[in-house]
């Protein structure tokens, strides 16, 4: 297959007409790392596998190979404040790296020497790559940049994000470079994470349509808030050239996306027409991502880039954003390279059909758009949306799950399930979970269906009632060392309007804060990481622990520790509730500035559905610590009280 039309030729010894792809590498980029060698996923290798592996796959030799190019100043102040600008440049000089310790931890990004210059390499690079693309010297290119761009904001560095690359390259050929002719950008953003930033800087200007596909589930993965919604449309001019497709799920895969493809993005794309695509290609959605949890694969993204390469005869500009497994990207970035090279047909296939929740979002989206985008407005055939896998029941973030309590509604839905969304990964080899299986803490939880038959089997491995799928087993699997209760003065209440799995009505979550007048019943258990891990539905291959040693000092030196906001959205915050004998006893509920949301009822209160709390009533009478009426008016109480900030930090 041989599109490759019009002036571009690229002589190959076989005389056959290949695509011009033009690819920046640059090793300095590397250089930008966390000031002390702390882990982290966005790291140095990623650029370099990505490299390799094209290399390795003999693609580079195909290609025009360009060294980085740093940005001017003027040009990312197309997007960002002088201030923004400055700052960042001036981080060069700094001493002490690690007093940026509390920015990190609130806003996911980390600082050494290099940060500046990797930041300008990235920006200055991905407009190199659109200029190029834009005059015709290069067909399409793949600018394999770090740090990523897609959440740094005009004049605020987050996500992992100094400068907004692809923003900075889209203004710069719409601003600075009339004479090449670019009026309508299409920017796709297909990164796990919204492109919060992109949006923004975008928010009025009808040149530019920003799409951007990414999972929310209701505000809680990052970047959270109302921000990824499919209400954002734009606003003023650019009203409607906003476009958000919202998963409500993980584990989203290629039937998902390529839904997004051909019911939004595809007929959109053909009505607005774009001279130019610029691809924030985050790789994170990818199968094995350790922040992402979806499921595409190279062949999805290979589909997903040839349908965009009907646009804009094919001018199509990639540029990283995330993706945190090293083989994912290398060989998801591979699949793409040879898209864009476009030399041999697409290899592979999906047998996977959308989740219901997918087309419950589309549907959505289609309705939000469809006065701007009359494309979208004919309902979408119910044989098509009939074709659905069902939601399986999934133990989204906590260590209070919330798994399905109901045998016979369980055993239903285990049989819908599509058996490739529940394989067990065995080999669980990562040597970082054996660390913290040597450590004795008591794992308190509120006592619902972590109840002892379910704990047992996160030691063992298997599977048992109100788990969706076997689980692993621990590192160690001898049996724990104790099981108790305990009562904590913290306040039990419970949040939020409704869940994936339980439906209408809150979970529970406890107080961070202490007051004598509060009470929470606990149920004490062992192996705290292994049973976040598994609750959790970690991918095993996850390369530094959710919860580690270092952690754990954490905890007990300050009483709590966030986690990553990706792998726990709504229990992101582990409380150290005191100790029994020497051994700290943690559990895991929200962070205080979601407490303070609560209290003011910004995330609403609302009590648990019947059979949340019967799960929880049954734990507690199984636990001796109260009979079943007694139970039922402890939840009650619960779940009815108002909630204030009246607590004291116990440390
Ligand atoms: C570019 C990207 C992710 C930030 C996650 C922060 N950022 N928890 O993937
Ligand atoms: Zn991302």
């Amino acid at each position: 297959m041989n599109m490759a039309g019009k002036t571009s030729v690229n002589g190959e010894s076989n005389g056959k007409v290949h695509r011009k792809v033009g690819l920046v590498y640059d090793e300095t980029m590397c250089k930008h790392d966390t000031p002390h060698g702390e882990a982290h996923p966005e790291r140095p290798d990623r650029i370099r596998v990505i490299w390799e592996n094209l290399q390795l796959a003999g693609v580079t030799q195909r290609c025009v190979v360009l060294g980085g190019t740093k940005a001017e100043d003027a040009h990312l102040q197309l997007v960002h404040t002088k201030d923004h600008v400055n700052l960042v440049k001036s981080s060069t000089n700094k001493k002490d790296y690690q007093s940026d310790r509390i920015a990190s931890l609130v806003n996911s990004i980390y600082l050494n020497r290099s940060t500046s210059e990797a930041a300008y390499l990235a920006a200055g690079s991905v407009v190199e790559v659109a200029e190029k693309v834009a005059k015709g010297e290069l067909d399409s290119g793949f600018a394999i940049v770090r740090p990523p761009g897609h959440h740094a904001e005009a004049d605020e560095a987050m996500g992992f994000c100094f400068f907004n690359n692809v923003a900075v390259a889209a203004s710069y050929l719409l601003d600075e470079r009339p004479d090449l002719g670019v009026k309508k950008i299409l920017i796709v953003d297909w990164d796990v994470h919204h492109g919060n930033g992109t949006q923004k800087m975008f928010w009025e200007d009808p040149r530019v349509l920003v799409f951007s596909v990414h999972r929310r589930e209701d505000g809680g993965f990052y970047p959270g808030g109302d921000a990824g919604s499919y209400n954002m449309v734009g606003e003023g001019p650019g009203e409607g050239f906003n476009i958000n497709v919202p998963w409500e799920q993980g584990r989203c895969g290629d039937a998902d996306y390529l839904a997004a493809w051909d019911h939004i993005l595809i007929p959109v794309a053909k009505e607005f027409n774009p001279d130019i695509i610029l691809l924030s290609a985050g790789f994170d959605a990818a199968i094995g991502d350790p922040l992402g949890g979806c499921r595409v694969t190279p062949y999805g993204y290979s589909v997903m880039l040839k349908k965009l390469m009907e646009f804009a005869q094919g001018k199509i500009v990639m540029a990283l954003e995330g993706g945190y497994n090293l083989d994912s990207i290398a060989k998801s970035s591979l699949a793409c390279v040879q898209v864009l090279l476009e030399d041999n047909p697409i290899q592979g296939s999906s047998e996977e059909i959308p989740f219901m929740s997918t087309w419950r979002v589309i549907q959505a989206v289609r309705k939000r758009l469809c006065a701007y985008w009359p494309s979208l407005a004919d309902e979408l055939s119910s044989k098509l949306i009939n074709q659905k896998t069902p939601t399986p029941i999934v133990l989204t973030s906590n260590s209070n799950s919330e798994a399905k309590d109901n045998a016979h509604e369980l055993l239903d839905q285990l049989s819908k399930l599509n058996i490739e969304t529940h394989k067990v990964d065995t080999k669980v080899s990562t040597s970082w979970r054996s660390d913290l299986s040597k450590v004795d803490v008591w794992y308190a939880s509120f006592g619902s269906n972590m109840w002892k038959p379910r704990f047992l089997c996160y030691i063992q491995g298997g599977q048992v009632e109100g788990m969706t799928k076997p689980c692993v087993g621990s590192m160690d699997k001898s049996p724990p060392k104790g099981i108790t209760w305990g009562t904590y003065p913290n306040r039990l209440f419970f949040g939020r309007e409704s869940t994936n799995v339980w439906g209408k009505g809150g979970v529970a979550f406890t107080n961070p804060l202490t007051n004598p007048n509060d009470q929470t019943h606990m149920c004490l258990l062992e192996q705290f990481n292994d049973v976040l891990f598994q609750e959790n539905g970690l991918n095993v291959d996850f390369a530094s622990p959710i919860f580690g040693l270092t952690a754990l000092q954490l905890v007990e030196k300050n009483g709590s520790t966030p986690l990553e906001a990706d792998l726990a959205p709504w229990y992101g915050n582990v409380v150290c509730l005191g100790r029994e004998g020497d051994v700290p006893i943690l559990t895991m509920t929200c962070t205080l500035s979601v407490i303070e949301k609560f209290a003011s009822g910004e995330v609403p209160l609302s009590p648990p559905a019947k059979a949340y709390a019967n799960t929880l009533i049954r734990g507690l009478v199984e636990g001796g610590i109260f009979s079943e009426e007694e139970a039922e008016a402890y939840i009650d109480d619960a779940a009815s009280k108002p909630l204030y900030i009246n607590g004291a930090s116990r440390f």
